[in-house]
Parts: C-alpha cells; sequence; structure tokens
C-alpha cells in the first residue's frame, strides 16, 4: 500500500521518533503549529477515524493520552490541543487515521 504513514512506521520514509509501542508510532510533525507537535498513528492502516472499531479508538486514545503527558512534562508546557481531521473536507491531508498533540504555552498565539 502507498501510504505515507504507512512508511514513517516501517523506517522507509525518516521520522523523528518520539513513542512507539506494538500499536502506535508517534514522531514530530515535519510542519509543526508549536514546538513538539507531535502525531500519534496507529500501525494498523484505517484511513478515517470513523472506519476504527471502539476497541482501537479506546487504546490509541490511551497511547495518546500517554504520549501527550510526557511530551507535556519534557516540555513543561501546561496543557495542549488534541485532536484529528477526519475526511478530507476535515483537513484529514494523509489518509491515515492520526492525532495531533499540539504543545500550549501561556500566551502563545495558537488560538483562543
Ligand atoms: P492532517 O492535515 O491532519 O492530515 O495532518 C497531517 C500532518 O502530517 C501535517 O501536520 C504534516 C504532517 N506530515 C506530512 N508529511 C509528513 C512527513 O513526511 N513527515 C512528518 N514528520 N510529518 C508529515
Amino acid at each position: 500500500m502507498d501510504c505515507l504513514f504507512c512508511k514513517i512506521v516501517s523506517g522507509e520514509v525518516p521520522s523523528y521518533k518520539i513513542y512507539e509501542d506494538d500499536a502506535v508510532y508517534a514522531f514530530l510533525d515535519i510542519y509543526p503549529t508549536s514546538e513538539g507537535h507531535t502525531i500519534v498513528l496507529p500501525k494498523k492502516h484505517s484511513m478515517r477515524f470513523t472506519e476504527m472499531s471502539e476497541a482501537e479508538v479506546s487504546s490509541l486514545f490511551a497511547s495518546v493520552s500517554k504520549v501527550a503527558r510526557a511530551v507535556e512534562e519534557a516540555l513543561d508546557v501546561p496543557g495542549s490541543n488534541i485532536g484529528l481531521n477526519n475526511g478530507e473536507v476535515a483537513g484529514q491531508s494523509v489518509p491515515h487515521v492520526h492525532v495531533h498533540i499540539i504543545p500550549r504555552r501561556v500566551n502563545d498565539k495558537g488560538g483562543s
């Protein structure tokens, strides 16, 4: 399958790895919205979040929570935006489910 994020998981496309286990892979976003912007994805390819089973969603978000806590601690930030784009019309540019963790700092310019 010609999928960019599957190639990142396999190492065919290089990435700056943040975390990996049997089910997920986390790496720094190439176009960061803020320092430490991290992408967490399930290794099993699904194009859209809404195609995943409840068990897969639950497992993915348990990992997202773990990675977000580690990113916030490592960068010493008080919070982060955590979210995903589901479908091209919603801004999903890579058709392999992934969750954004965007570290936020006090008085940064990242949003309201
Ligand atoms: P989205 O727009 O929600 O589909 O987010 C896709 C993100 O993936 C986007 O923020 C940029 C990032 N991205 C795209 N190509 C690469 C790549 O080759 N390497 C890395 N590290 N990130 C990528």
